[in-house]
């Protein structure tokens, strides 16, 4: 079941932007369907688990990708034409994971907020809304658009400023297009060197029923608990800040790296 929400206008603001809110659960070892918002995945007793909540702001410019990104993430339809976002939608996907030094299993929860560049644009309360108690960012460019690549480091400064802390992984969207890359991967390494921040690719594309497989996100998912949770101990005092090293066992698909860095 997946619940849809949506508030028209804010008081004392504009009216006529939209709020909607989806829960989803993606395929893998736990039932397809989508859990209901007053559910959680379901799982024996004796491995009951911790829930890690993490709010996730997805930014890039219009078109980049960013909601067929979340609805692949979400493993929801995926849309095939681009229809602006026309005010803020979170979406809410449930991820499996095992610590490896004590086995305990353990659920990431990311809510991936997902706002159209345009509304972003012409309404000054939105980014602060996106990016307040923010855990991470994707920050969005496409393989396709040369330009989206290049805005990279001021879309960093604008987006970011007031999250420093939060964790930031940078997403090239619209990798299964490459023979129209814009993008080489010599350009990518050179922006890794630069910023250090990993890059992970992404493909968001329909299969025959209409969503991304879980082969095509697993790597993306992976790397963004990995890296949420690393910062979140971290923060705690309780790791040096390495990120080469790896806490989680994570779901492992066959023929997929996490990412670059
Ligand atoms: N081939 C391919 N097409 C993609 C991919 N990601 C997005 N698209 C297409 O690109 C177009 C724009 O995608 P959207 O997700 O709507 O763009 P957006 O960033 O949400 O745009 P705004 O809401 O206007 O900010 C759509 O036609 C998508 O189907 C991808 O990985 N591969
Ligand atoms: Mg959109």
């Amino acid at each position: 079941m997946t619940e849809v929400y949506k508030i028209i206008g804010r008081e004392g603001g504009p009216a006529g932007r939209a709020h909607s809110h989806r829960d989803t659960f993606p395929g893998g070892p736990f039932p397809s369907r989508s859990p209901g918002l007053l559910e959680r995945p379901a799982l024996p007793p004796q491995a009951a688990a911790d829930i890690a909540s993490y709010k996730v702001f997805v930014s890039g410019r219009s078109a980049v990708g960013k909601t067929a990104l979340v609805a692949s993430l979400g493993g929801l339809q995926v849309p095939s034409a681009h229809h602006e976002t026309t005010g803020i939608q979170t979406t809410t996907v449930y991820w499996p994971a095992k610590l490896r030094e004590s086995s305990r299993p353990l659920f990431f929860k990311f809510t991936f907020w997902d706002c159209g560049e345009s509304v972003l644009k012409k309404f000054d309360h939105i980014l602060p809304a996106c990016t307040k108690k923010v855990d991470g960012f994707l920050l969005l460019f496409s393989f396709t658009d040369r330009a989206s690549f290049d805005d990279l480091p001021g879309q960093i400064s604008r987006v970011t400023e007031g999250a420093k802390a939060a964790v930031r992984i940078v997403v090239g969207t619209k990798f299964d297009q490459f023979a129209h890359t814009d993008v080489t991967e010599r350009d990518v390494a050179a922006f890794c060197h630069t910023w250090g921040l990993p890059v992970l690719r992404a493909k968001s594309v329909s299969s025959p029923d209409g969503c991304a497989g879980l082969l095509d996100v697993a790597h993306l998912l992976n790397g963004l608990a990995e890296h949420l949770w690393r910062q979140d101990q971290w923060a705690a005092g309780l790791l040096p800040p390495s990120p080469g090293s790896k806490d989680l066992a994570l779901p492992a698909l066959a023929g997929r790296s996490a990412d670059s860095s």
